[in-house]
């Protein structure tokens, strides 16, 4: 038994995630700790909501809400919809968190000790009327360029022109309209990423086996000159991780905050304190998680997450635990697996937050059963390149693959055994040649299955699966019980004793999956029974004859025409 720690992308705070976010990053990492902890593993699974920055004060602004109630409420609607789509998270944090406060707080003060952190001055726009400077975004005013009266101070909206706030004319704050602004000095905090170039470069050498899409843009970022520019890690913004050296203060930085990237992946790490206090455990228990010098020196690390989000976990991330580790006191694990995904698309364009464009999380769950979704996206999975959603593809994927082959498969032999036997596995009978060869083809598929369940290879997974499912269906076809019935009802026997037999072993392979569907065929097949398949003529003896069942309601319905024509009309534009 291995112990696996399992981390998805942390999703922004400002709002509900579309399909393409949940495919990129918290999905896949799902399935992944769902198969390991079938496979009997020790699995610590985390995700959280990223709270802080200008995109959470924004989002909160336009609400009309204080950030920190907006944030208590959003983070609830999220976990909501994660718990909706069967998302197995052993905690699902918060990085408002004390812990990551005090953990952000920590690590800032190893990285001045390791001497990575330097304060550089700079000059910031500053709104007496609103008491704090502001960022370049909370700056509106007049575009030298286009003339557009709302152009924003980091850049013009209308004619894309790139700006510095002082560019703008009759600039005013965002926040007040005041335009009582003035150019002051203020220091920030700069963490030296340069300084890390040949350690981070040697240590992403060391990983031959990682997805190319990770490690080739670990490495641009590593050799273009400006890729691993030393990065401001304080912002003047109220909401956020107030800078701190660990507990004490830290003089000239008063009033400001961590950047939203420097404790975003912390929180990784705080998730699994919050985790502990959760279930009143002590410091060890997450601990020997995350410290390799308190007992995670076995422990095998994986991080999910869109290739947007790969240089700050392949460079900025691991700066901060290298730096932090080589101050000498405590030591962090470092990420042993990275995989990263592509682009999903939606219909021809690309789904967009800001745009309202796609299907979001809770429209999918109000339409359809997580299982179809989670189907879909996992076999479509933009792994080797972006992939496409598109209404048509969706609708002949579910109803081919789940209602045509699983579904079929599940319902033909039940039904067929109650009208001719009863709903108890039938006596009778014995396995012959047919039976033997579908044992050896369905081993030989299920341990390339578990092959791409290992490697993490979602679509090789997928489409494994299927063809397992496939295989019953010929079987059935092969073997024809429903003939054998009439001339030899003993051989009809063996054939739906072992197909019944076969819909656990399919509820227990197909599980990662499609969980709910899982749990009502082994609530049909009566019993609790998940073991793995590992000896496949073993786990077909499972239900022995007379072991009752009763059938399924339809597991999976067919998407119709109309479904579909309406569902591509609803959500072709922009959502309300
Ligand atoms: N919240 C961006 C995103 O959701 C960011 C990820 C943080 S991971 C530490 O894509
Ligand atoms: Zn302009």
């Amino acid at each position: 038994m291995a112990r696996i720690l399992i981390t998805s992308a942390i999703p922004y705070i400002n709002g509900i995630k579309h399909l393409g976010n949940l495919v990129g990053s918290q999905l896949p990492a799902d399935l992944y700790a769902r198969y390991m902890r079938q496979r009997g593993h020790e699995v610590m699974f985390l995700c959280a909501t990223d709270e802080h920055g200008t995109p959470a004060e924004l989002a909160a602004a336009k609400a009309g809400k204080p950030v920190d109630e907006f944030c208590a409420e959003m983070h609830a609607v999220q976990s909501e919809i994660a718990a909706g789509f069967r998302l197995s998270f052993d905690k699902f944090g918060r990085s408002s968190s004390p812990q990551n406060h005090r953990l952000t707080q920590q690590f800032a003060a190893r990285l001045d000790q390791a001497g990575l952190i330097e304060e550089v001055s700079e000059k910031q726009v500053y709104s007496n009327a609103d008491g704090r400077f502001l960022p370049d975004r909370y700056i509106e005013g007049t575009c030298p360029n286009c003339g557009y009266d709302k152009a924003r101070g980091d850049q013009c909206e209308n004619c894309t022109k790139q700006l510095d706030p002082t560019d703008l004319i009759d600039a005013r704050s965002a926040i007040s309209g005041s335009t009582d602004l003035e150019v002051r000095e203020t220091k920030h905090l700069y963490l030296k990423q340069s300084q890390m170039r040949g350690k981070l470069t040697e240590w992403i050498d060391t990983k031959t086996d990682w997805p190319i899409l990770t490690t080739s843009i670990a490495r641009k970022w590593l050799n273009d000159g400006d890729g691993l520019q030393d990065r401001g890690i304080t912002r003047d913004l109220d909401w956020g991780v107030p800078v701190q050296k660990g507990d004490d203060p830290w003089p000239g930085m008063e009033g400001k905050v961590f950047y939203v990237w420097f404790d975003a992946p912390i929180e990784y790490i705080a998730c699994a304190a919050e985790w502990a206090e959760e279930k009143g455990l002590d410091d060890a228990a997450w601990q020997r998680w995350w410290r390799t010098d308190k007992g995670a020196d076995d422990v095998r690390y994986v991080q999910f997450m869109g290739k947007d989000n790969v240089p700050f976990h392949t460079l900025s991330f691991p700066t901060t635990i290298m730096g932090a580790n080589s101050v000498g006191q405590e030591e962090w694990k470092l990420v042993d697996y990275i995989k990263a995904f592509n682009y999903l698309n939606y219909d021809g364009g690309q789904f967009s937050t800001s745009q309202g464009r796609g299907i979001f999380m809770d429209q999918a769950l109000s339409i359809l059963p997580a299982d179809y979704w989670r189907w879909w996206l996992l076999s479509h999975a933009p792994e080797g390149s972006d992939a496409e959603f598109t209404w048509e593809n969706f609708q002949s994927s579910i109803n081919k693959d789940l209602a045509d082959v699983l579904g079929n498969f599940v319902s033909r032999v039940t039904k067929f055994c109650r009208s001719k036997f009863s709903e108890a596995v039938p006596e009778g009978g014995s396995y012959g040649p047919d039976e033997e060869k579908l044992i050896a083809d369905l081993t030989t598929r299920i341990r390339a299955y578990e092959g791409h369940m290992e490697a993490i290879e979602v679509r090789k997974a997928a489409a494994e699966l299927r063809a397992i499912w496939v295989l019953g269906n010929e079987y059935l076809q092969a073997t024809a019980p429903w003939t054998a019935f009439k001339t030899d009802p003993d051989r009809a026997a063996a054939v739906i004793r072992l197909s019944l037999n076969l819909i656990r072993v399919y509820a227990v392979l197909s599980r990662p999956f499609i969980p709910d569907a899982a749990a009502e065929l082994l609530a049909a097949m009566q019993t609790d029974d998940d073991s793995w398949p590992t000896d496949l003529a073993t786990a077909l003896d499972a239900l022995p004859a007379g072991h009752g069942f009763s059938v399924p309601k339809v597991t999976f319905a067919k998407i119709t025409d109309d479904q579909r024509d309406d569902w591509q009309a609803r959500f072709a534009g922009k959502r309300d």
